[in-house]
């Protein structure tokens, strides 16, 4: 259908859904509430070009995946965008990734390019904060110091880490913190992500724990500070692109890397090679590029990305589009469980007749565990489980596949619901509205379309 009749239903919407969805569910209002006529629009046939099986059990304001997500389009229906997606061409990466910001880069990985078991570095997706540095030119002459609450500073060039301490190769979910943002009403500020700013990948580096060890952490240490290469946007010296931390505890966990390899390769400049920092679970903005310096500090760090409300939640519901109570928030710390399906891609047109589709996809839950994965295709009125293949170690993402049956032709969504090891569960649209978006992990969506 064309673009902007596409807008302009998801602007509708989201302004009045209740009006939206008797435009588009016209015949099923005439059906259940007797509400409007049976040619408003042409009802689901303009809308969507099929009949939907499960319409009945159609929530009512419920933005079908078809129109909200059409093609590669990004969801959430950011008024700012009139034309399709903008593809990434960057060197070493492939076609397809979603450029969500020029300046400074940033590019996200649509959910049907992250079907691999393992993400292949071309695929991973791109955050930068502030201007991306010149591509080392001797890689192991790189610096990293270890300061602040700590016996003895260390100066390590990258060679002599490499050389004194023993590398590990974990696979681990790298996840944006702003990762599904663009799935709340109202829009939320910041990069409009699906579910692609995230990806699982091979890293291979030193411990950090190790290295603190090395330089002895001091009792009065509570809390990691990290600075990196990359001059901040405007240019301004005095100032960080970013500079976050966490706690001692979780600082000291054994998967936290630094990391020199990417999937079996050096580290990739974009990526912060040479060096960087990957700590799984918690926001990607701790896991610093082009890292040169980490620092113990006896207090909360108050870096670029620390204060405000940024990285932060609120910790009482507040009105969506409200003004915020900053007393209110706390620092974003565990990720939540998130599922997607990557394949069937969204928009897959199946043959007539087919009543049974493979699905497959995979599921994370920051420092927890998935416990299971669930689908519907009948919008949420029944379950189907998926199979989990077992994460090779923690942090690592789940991979998981199942088999769905049909029961005739049509439109239908394949919806996936990851459940954390706490009992969490995936909600069906994005809760816990805050200014900058953080924590949204409404349950994945795919239109798929029968005949
Ligand atoms: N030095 C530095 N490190 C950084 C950033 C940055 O802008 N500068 N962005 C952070 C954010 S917000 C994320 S989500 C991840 C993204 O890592 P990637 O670009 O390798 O996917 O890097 C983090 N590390
Ligand atoms: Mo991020």
């Amino acid at each position: 259908m064309p673009k902007m009749l596409e807008r302009s239903l998801e602007e509708l919407f989201r302004d009045d859904p209740e009006r939206a969805d008797a435009v588009v569910f016209g015949r099923r209002l005439v059906n259940r509430r007797g509400l409007l006529g049976a040619t408003a629009l042409g009802g689901v046939g303009a809308a969507i070009g099929a009949t939907i099986p499960f319409e009945a059990e159609m929530p009512v304001g419920l933005v079908p995946a078809a129109l909200a997500q059409a093609g590669a389009a990004p969801a959430g229906g950011s008024a700012k965008r009139t034309s399709g997606p903008q593809i990434l061409d960057f060197p070493g990466k492939e076609k397809g990734l979603v450029v969500l910001g020029e300046r400074p880069l940033v590019a996200e990985t649509p959910e049907h390019l992250l079907d691999d078991e393992t993400t292949p570095t071309a695929k991973f997706f791109i955050r930068n904060n502030g201007q991306m540095p010149e591509a080392a030119t001797n890689p192991d002459a790189w610096k990293l110091v270890v300061d602040g609450e700590v016996d003895q500073k260390l100066e390590l060039t990258l060679g002599e880490l490499k050389a004194r301490f023993s590398p590990r190769t974990y696979r681990m979910v790298l996840e944006c913190g702003g990762n599904g943002r663009s799935a709340f009403q109202p829009e939320a500020r910041g990069n409009p992500w699906t579910n692609g700013g995230a990806g699982c990948a091979e890293w291979t580096g030193i411990p950090l724990a190790d290295v603190l060890k090395a330089a002895g952490v001091k009792d009065s240490a509570r809390y990691t500070a990290h600075y990196g290469a990359d001059p901040h946007l405007s240019g301004d010296t005095s100032k960080d692109s970013l500079s976050r931390g966490m706690r001692l505890p979780k600082a000291m966990e054994e998967h936290n890397l630094l990391v020199f390899a990417m999937n079996g390769e050096p580290l990739p400049n974009v990526h912060g090679g040479p060096l960087r920092l990957l700590v799984p679970g918690w926001p990607g903005s701790l896991s610093h590029k082009w890292v040169t310096r980490i620092s113990l500090r006896d207090r909360e760090h108050d870096g670029q990305g620390m204060t405000g409300t940024s990285y932060r939640v609120p910790t009482k519901p507040m009105v969506p589009g409200g003004k915020p109570d900053e007393k209110d928030f706390r620092i974003l710390e565990s990720m939540p469980v998130r599922s997607i399906t990557t394949s069937p891609m969204n928009g897959t047109r199946l043959p007539s007749g087919t009543r049974e589709i493979p699905v497959r996809g995979a599921a994370w839950a920051g420092d927890l565990t998935v416990s299971r994965v669930d689908l519907s295709t009948d919008f949420g009125q029944t379950w189907t489980p998926a199979t989990l293949a077992p994460a090779r170690n923690r942090y690592d993402w789940n991979r998981w596949t199942a088999k769905l049956s049909l029961p005739s032709d049509g439109y239908f969504e394949i919806w996936t619901r990851g459940t954390d090891s706490e009992g969490r569960m995936q909600p069906p649209v994005a809760a816990g509205w805050n200014p900058q978006g953080y924590g949204g992990n409404a349950m994945h969506r795919v239109a798929i379309l029968v005949g």
